[in-house]
C-alpha cells in the first residue's frame, strides 16, 4: 500500500493527467505546493514501486496499477468533500479538512461512507431533515 503522501502524489498526478493529458514535475509541485527536487525524489520512489513510469526528458505515465489506484484516490477525495457538503460543513473548510482525513480512513468506512451519501442523495428530503436538525441547535445555542 502506498503511503499517505505516495496517495497524495498519485493522486495529483492522476488529476493532472485527466485534465491535460500529462503531468510535469513542475506541475506536479504547484500541485502539492513543494519543491521540484521532492517531486522527482517521489516520482523516482513511485517509478520504483511500479505505480508510474518516469523518463527525464519524456514526463510520466501511470502504470496500470497507478491508474486503478489514481481513481480511487480520486474517488475518495470526492467522495469525502461530498458527504461533508451533504452534512452542512462550510465550503471555506471543505477542501483542507477533506486532505486532513481521507489518509486516515479504511476502505471499509470509504464504502459505508459511499452508502451514507447515496441514502442522502436519494432523497434529498433526508438533506432537509438535517439541516432541519442543525436549524434547531443552532437556535437553542442562542437560548
Ligand atoms: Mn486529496
Amino acid at each position: 500500500m502506498p503511503t499517505p503522501s505516495m496517495e497524495d502524489y498519485i493522486e495529483q498526478i492522476y488529476m493532472l493527467i485527466e485534465d491535460k493529458g500529462y503531468a510535469r514535475v513542475s506541475d506536479i509541485a504547484d500541485a502539492l505546493a513543494v519543491h521540484p527536487s521532492s517531486v522527482t525524489k517521489m516520482v523516482q520512489k513511485l517509478d520504483k514501486d511500479e505505480y508510474l513510469i518516469y523518463e527525464k526528458y519524456r514526463g510520466l505515465v501511470l502504470t496500470a496499477k497507478g491508474q486503478k489506484i489514481g481513481k480511487r484516490l480520486v474517488y475518495r477525495h470526492e467522495l469525502l468533500e461530498q458527504l461533508l457538503r451533504i452534512i452542512g460543513v462550510d465550503e471555506t473548510n471543505i477542501y483542507d479538512d477533506v486532505e486532513g482525513i481521507e489518509h486516515h480512513l479504511s476502505w471499509n468506512s470509504i464504502d459505508r461512507i459511499g452508502d451514507l451519501v447515496q441514502y442522502f442523495e436519494e432523497n434529498h428530503n433526508r438533506i432537509q431533515e438535517l439541516r432541519n436538525v442543525q436549524k434547531r441547535n443552532e437556535e437553542e445555542q442562542k437560548l
